[in-house]
């Protein structure tokens, strides 16, 4: 039932700000979204793709990051490793040696990728309770 509670509580935004991670989160009030399982994954996945569905540049950040130990990869919020995974073919490749965060790529079907976490982009927030600001997806 966590996945239905959740639901409720997502909302993403444009991001106006560079992404700082892990610690400096661009949700207010909340934090990044947090993948434990497979139906919040495709729930999310299904929601960016009808948020975009005329425009597949947009990805959106979530709350995993191995910016503490080389490819161990952490959720910030909770701290815990993730049980669930949704990685692209080949990721998290660690382009660059640059890449501890995490978003849903369009062009690759909304299936995880690591980035650079100074990358513009969108996220998904998770949020105990609604705040102003944004667009609330679920
Ligand atoms: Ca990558």
């Amino acid at each position: 039932m966590r996945h239905l509670r959740v639901r409720s509580h997502f909302k993403s935004g444009r991001l106006g700000v560079r992404i700082m991670c892990p610690v400096s989160i661009p949700c207010s009030g909340g934090h990044l979204a947090e993948i434990q399982d497979a139906a919040t994954n495709k729930f999310l996945q299904d929601k960016s793709r009808l948020g975009h569905a005329n425009d597949n540049d947009y990805n959106y950040f979530i709350d995993l990051t191995d910016e503490a130990a080389l490819d161990e990869w952490e959720w910030v919020q909770s701290a815990t490793k993730p049980n669930f995974t949704n990685w692209g073919d080949n990721q998290p490749d660690h382009q660059g040696n640059d890449e501890h965060c995490v978003f849903l790529y369009a062009k690759d079907h909304y299936r995880w990728h690591d980035v650079d976490c100074d990358d513009h982009d969108l996220f998904i927030c998770e949020e105990e309770e609604m705040n102003a600001g944004g667009n609330i997806i679920g």
